[in-house]
């Protein structure tokens, strides 16, 4: 009786939980040398309320960085920014030519198939922990070469 209890319980207790929910964290595997790795995702917020992704760790690199991709002229060039907004009951995404974490000096190259554990620290949600798959492209387009 105690057991189906719980089993009752908590498929109740869980979503209320997942505010902020990252779909498709990946990574781009880098060439031998690389100091810098790039990583996307879509955030979803499933709150009432707007979030802010402020910051980023991960234990593979000195650093992470929130970048954003603006044309200079015909020249794409990448930009520190404070963070990004994810609207209420929205989404924001990451994807290559535009919004992405910078990893920074990072402490061996990214290969195809290795998972990259990243911390993301919201203002409200405050850390998710997440990891990021190493592939050569976005997920779901690996057939397009
Ligand atoms: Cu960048």
């Amino acid at each position: 009786m105690r057991t189906l209890l719980l089993a009752l319980l908590l498929p109740i207790s869980l979503p209320a939980l997942a505010q902020i929910e990252i779909e498709n964290p990946w990574s781009r595997a880098t060439t031998p040398g690389a100091k810098i790795a790039a990583g996307y995702m879509t955030i979803r917020n499933g709150s009432a309320a707007p979030d802010r992704l402020v910051g980023a760790s991960s234990p593979l690199a000195a650093k992470v960085e929130t970048h954003v991709t603006m044309k200079d002229g015909d020249i794409m060039r990448m930009r520190e920014v404070k963070g990004y907004e994810i609207p209420a009951k929205g989404h924001f995404e990451l994807k290559p030519g535009g919004a992405h974490l910078m990893l920074v000096d990072i402490k061996k190259p990214f290969k195809d198939g290795d998972r990259i554990p990243v911390t993301l620290r919201f203002e409200k949600a405050g850390d998710v922990k997440t990891e990021f798959v190493v592939s050569s492209g976005p997920p779901g387009e690996h057939t397009k070469h």
